[in-house]
């Protein structure tokens, strides 16, 4: 039975790989409702972005406020038990989901993910909203989820090539204001994906092998959408990162055979295999303090 609901406030693929399709879709394969607020329509496929439409402000406001008053009537112990935030496009929702944030969802889990651009390399993200991005959202967000690209540029530093330097990158969001940063570095370590986890309680690294596989569009809306399913479900910031990557990882080998489209297609998030992956985790700097195999 399924008590547990989270809220993607995101924008819609039409493509369906990333955005709030992939958020309802993680949901669903880990076992929690998924409600959604959307920011923006986009029309994109396989290869690209071909046209982002912001929704108005007060048609955002009246999404928020309907699975408000629908889902989270009884905060904090109602069934709304964590916020996850995608991509917010223009000024209009940054204001409005900020507002919901400060005014409504105190104690609520929020998973932040830095959505400045697609893996094609369209912007999604006004960049002269930076500062007050940093600002405003940051300090809100019980972890925030960058890659190596978003890092740098919400740092303004060259992109970390090192397990040290995103150690030491994510330490530095963490005197931007973040609570937690969970600083995903792909494929840094050749053969591995490495991630970097700082909170207040230390540093721990997530290690797995690279999966090979042309479809991995929506790998980090996924990501932080099953990250904020396991926070909603009560584990602990390291747990819920060590079997969101467990996740990640089944949706990816799960997908790596999928010939849906010429192009970075989408993982396969009804996966249930998840066979060979396995994500370890180590304090920093290096010994293994947990493991987890689906
Ligand atoms: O992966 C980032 C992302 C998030 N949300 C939407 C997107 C994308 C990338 O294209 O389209 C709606």
């Amino acid at each position: 039975m399924t008590s547990n609901a989270i809220l993607s406030i995101a924008a819609s693929d039409s493509f369906a790989a990333a955005g709030i399709q992939a958020d309802i879709k993680t949901a669903q394969a880990l076992g929690a409702y998924c409600a959604t607020a959307v920011t923006a329509v986009t029309a994109q496929n396989s290869f690209g972005v071909d046209a982002i439409f912001p929704v108005p402000p007060s048609v955002l406001a009246a999404q928020l406020s309907a699975i408000h008053s629908g889902l989270a009537t009884r905060l904090p112990s109602g069934p709304l038990t964590a916020i996850k935030i995608g991509m917010l496009g223009g000024e209009g929702a940054f204001d409005t989901v900020l507002d919901y944030l400060q005014s409504q969802t105190d104690g609520v889990p929020v998973v932040l993910d830095t959505v400045f651009g697609s893996s094609s390399g369209t912007q999604l993200f006004p960049i002269e909203l930076l500062p007050s991005f940093i600002r405003s959202f940051l300090p809100l967000a019980t972890v925030v989820t960058p890659n190596l690209d978003e890092a740098a540029l919400l740092l303004g530093q060259p992109l970390a090539a090192s397990l040290e330097e995103m150690v030491g990158q994510a330490h530095a969001l963490m005197k931007l204001g973040a609570q937690a940063v969970l600083l995903k570095g792909g494929h840094l370590e050749g053969a591995e994906a490495v991630d970097v986890l700082a909170s207040a309680r230390g540093v721990a690294v997530y290690v797995c092998a690279a999966i090979k596989t042309p479809n991995s569009r929506g790998t980090g809306c996924t990501l932080s959408t099953a990250l904020a399913v396991g926070l909603g479900q009560g584990q602990s910031l390291e747990d819920a990162v060590l079997s969101a990557k467990t996740y990640v990882s089944g949706a990816l080998e799960g997908g790596a055979e999928w010939n849906l489209v010429n192009g970075n297609g989408p993982l396969n998030h009804q996966t249930h295999s998840g066979a060979g992956v396995k994500v370890q985790r180590r304090d920093w700097p290096g010994r293994v303090i947990g493991q987890l195999q689906e």
